[in-house]
């Protein structure tokens, strides 16, 4: 996946660079900066030294000394002062020339942390949004594995009312998950019980909710063989995306790098027509096809995948798709918030 949001200090990735927050003089200073700088180790401050500071929506490069990155890529955010300011240009420049040194070193895998969203006060959302969609940019002409490192989970937030939304479209979900499950248990001695609260359910089942079964589209005849059962083998996921990619015009790489997905791996599947994808991954091209809910389903089902209402993942995606948002990003954000993996991640 060419962009992941990760929650992690960026002091521990193991990318081949790091970006510093940092301010004009290039030495030290409080958060993100004051932690790389502890991080490297007093070698990094001497290299810096050297450098006679940084203007503000440029950057600069140093080796990464002890931290597990090759590179350390010094950038100087805007201050806040209320958006009027040129402040969007110059944190849009701060990504631009942070990615173009990385490409300049040959560097594959980059992470940035959210620059100008601490100390400098831009807002945390908006910071978020200009880093997307930099390195979206980048990435359509470029090949890299860039990471969002976020520190703080105030630091991405969906709004208030997206948030309760999709709460209370969780909410019904499990509530007409949970029913259908009640119906349709039975005890040992197979009578069908009812059961009245949610919370008596096995864990394992509440972890590991029923999926669908995948079944052949025409049924079979009793006296079909084995055979004759193979030889009727449907489509496969991998001639689907392939189909459904014509249908909506897109070339591969535009599907792929909407759905956020590497090109070695789309290249895996394109050659493979059995190739058994993630849910993520498939759920991420679904998302790239903008397809229907039902076409959704049909396409997990080919991976040997369903949407289950007995998962908040689940329950998520589907409420983007029924409501046609098709932004991998704020899917991303809604799941973040919910504590669930995302896509791509
Ligand atoms: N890993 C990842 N993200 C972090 C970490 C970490 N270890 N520590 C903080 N953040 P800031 P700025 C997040 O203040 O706003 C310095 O003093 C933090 O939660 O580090 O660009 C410089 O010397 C926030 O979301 O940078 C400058 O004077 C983001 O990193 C000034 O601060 C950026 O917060 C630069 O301010």
């Amino acid at each position: 996946m060419p962009i992941q949001i990760v929650r992690n200090d960026i002091t521990k990735m193991e990318v081949d660079a790091i970006v510093n927050a940092a301010n004009n003089t290039l030495l030290g200073g409080g958060g993100v900066d004051g932690c790389i700088h502890r991080a490297a180790g007093k070698d990094l401050l001497e290299e810096c030294r050297t450098l006679g500071g940084c203007e503000t929506g440029q950057a600069k490069i140093t080796k990464g000394y002890n931290l597990p990155c090759k590179y350390v890529i010094h950038t100087v955010g805007p201050i806040w002062h209320g958006g009027n300011h040129g402040e969007k240009a110059l944190l849009e420049s701060c990504y631009k020339s942070s990615l173009a040194l990385a490409k300049e070193y040959g560097c594959e895998t980059v992470a940035f942390p959210l620059i100008s969203a601490g100390v400098y006060r831009y807002p945390k959302a908006q910071a978020l949004q200009v880093a997307v969609d930099m390195i979206t940019s980048f990435l359509l002409e470029n090949d890299m594995l860039v990471y969002i490192v976020i520190f703080d989970k105030s630091s991405f937030q969906i709004s208030e009312k997206l948030f309760s939304d999709i709460a209370s479209y969780i909410d019904d979900k499990y509530v007409e998950a949970n029913f259908e499950f009640i119906h349709t248990r039975t005890d040992d001695a197979g009578r069908s019980v009812l059961l009245g609260e949610t919370n008596i359910l096995p864990e394992e089942t509440k972890t590991n909710p029923p999926t669908a079964q995948c079944y052949p589209t025409a049924p079979m005849p009793a006296s079909a063989s084995l055979q004759d059962m193979v030889n009727q083998i449907d489509e496969s996921f991998s001639q689907m995306l392939l189909r459904k990619i014509d249908e909506k015009g897109m070339t591969d790489a535009q599907c792929y790098k909407k759905a956020n997905v590497d090109r070695k791996l789309f290249s895996k599947i394109r050659g493979d027509i059995h190739y058994r994808p993630s849910k993520t991954t498939v759920i991420a091209f679904a998302i790239a096809l903008e397809l229907s809910l039902d076409e959704t389903k049909d396409i997990l089902m080919k991976a040997g995948f369903a949407l289950s209402h007995s998962n908040k993942f689940d329950i998520i995606i589907e409420y983007f798709i029924s409501h046609k948002n098709y932004n991998i990003f704020e899917i991303n954000e809604a799941l973040f918030a919910f504590d669930q993996s995302l896509l791509g991640a």
